[in-house]
């Protein structure tokens, strides 16, 4: 009979419900040499928390995630609450000696970014950050055709994520759009994807500069927050209380990497009609890839190694057996999804759970992304181009 991983989850909101999804998926389409146990689910609202342990399939609750880092029955510890509580969970996880999957953007810096990684080394656990998009076939296509040197010299990189989900005044101040619980806006949320895309396929940043928005200044407290921020409170014309978005709403940003390539990143949470929409574009010396997340199972290839007669960008629909992981879904033309995504990601840390060994991407890859995003912020204040500083 297999062994068994024991998770303990923490966090039951959109990403607690994208790992639970996954943890109970993984076993049906790959696999596992380890069975996952959905044990304890942690979370500081216990009505809230009750109903995510039905839904999603917890066995158990808890609201004290210090208690569930003792537990000697877990394994692993997901970390998919807010970023303000990654590192702390995570140094005391790794001490506990349980492997840890931990939500991006890592950390809300590089400081806190770096003690998560330094506590993982000295207790020896295994480590990853969910960059989930990395896994997608389509993506893992694109590195192929780039590593072989399809493309040629890479030259360009044109990547937007783009959501319109803050466009109405009327959005309640959520722990997003706070600097001391998310970190950054749009730029921990979504250029972090872009970063760790850009990072995978191409190669290091060399050096950044950007700019940032905050369109609306201001947002209607949440109920519950309402009393316990009497300080942030100013009261509208309507009466409504208020409190400040103290981070960015959109951040644009221009890059040079250490390779020569250059490139452009733009995300924000006001592209009216745009709910998830990442896109990329890579521009080599013999050819192009095209990416949209919003088509999922397709990417484009543009080759100059074709007769010039037929030359034109192709479209591949990545669900064949030849691309990676793709065999383990559906017949080819059965579309994965974003579900599928995190599911990918739980098969690989549960391999490398079971083998004891690194897996990919991990904590070195969230605290690089970091780097680059603490750079971004730099160049922003100093009105500069800034270095992105290296290990
Ligand atoms: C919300 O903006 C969000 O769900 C992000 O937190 C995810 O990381 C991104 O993939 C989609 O948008």
């Amino acid at each position: 009979m297999k062994s068994r991983v024991s998770i303990a989850l923490i966090g039951y909101k959109f990403m607690g419900k994208a790992h639970s999804n996954a943890y109970r998926d993984a076993g049906l389409f790959f696999d596992l040499p380890l069975i996952p146990e959905m044990k304890i689910i942690c979370g500081r609202n216990p009505s809230g928390l009750a109903e995510a342990q039905k839904r999603f399939g917890w066995k158990d609750t808890e609201t004290d995630w210090k208690k569930v880092i003792r537990r000697n029955d877990i394994d692993l510890v997901d970390i998919s609450s807010p970023p303000d509580t990654h590192r702390d969970i995570a140094v005391e996880a790794a001490k506990e000696g349980k492997a840890i999957f931990c939500e991006k953007p890592l950390a809300l810096n590089i400081a806190d970014a770096s003690a998560m990684l330094e506590a993982a080394e000295k207790y020896g656990v295994v480590h990853a950050v969910c960059f989930n998009y990395r896994k997608l076939p389509a993506i893992r296509l694109a590195k192929k055709i780039i590593s072989e040197g399809r493309i040629g010299e890479i030259r360009h990189i044109r990547a937007v994520y783009l959501q319109d989900w803050l466009l109405s005044p009327e959005f309640p101040l959520v722990w997003r759009l706070r600097r001391a619980s998310a970190g950054s806006g749009s730029h921990g949320d979504l250029n972090v994807h872009l970063v760790d895309m850009a990072r995978y396929l191409i190669g290091e940043f060399e050096s950044v500069i950007g700019m940032d928005k905050t369109f609306i200044q201001e947002r209607p407290l949440l109920k519950e927050e309402a009393n316990t921020l009497a300080t942030e409170i100013e009261t509208s014309s309507h009466h409504a209380k208020k409190g400040r978005v103290d981070v960015d709403d959109a951040m644009l940003f221009l890059a040079r990497f250490v390779n020569g390539a250059i490139g452009s990143f733009e995300a924000s949470r006001f592209a009216s009609g745009r709910k998830n929409y990442q896109r990329f574009e890579i521009n080599g010396s013999r050819g192009s890839l095209l990416f949209n997340l919003e088509r999922l199972n397709e990417l484009e290839f543009y080759s100059l190694d074709t007769s010039p007669e037929t030359q034109g960008f192709t479209l591949i629909n990545a669900t064949d057996s030849v691309h990676p992981d793709a065999d383990s879904f559906w017949p080819v033309g059965h579309l994965i999804g974003y579900g599928d995504t995190f599911t990918i990601m739980v098969k690989d840390l549960i391999q490398a759970i079971a083998e004891k060994k690194e897996v990919s991407p991990n904590f070195l890859d969230g605290i690089a992304a970091q780097r680059v995003l603490d750079a971004v912020e730099e160049s922003i204040r100093r009105e500069k181009w800034i270095k992105v500083s290296s290990p």
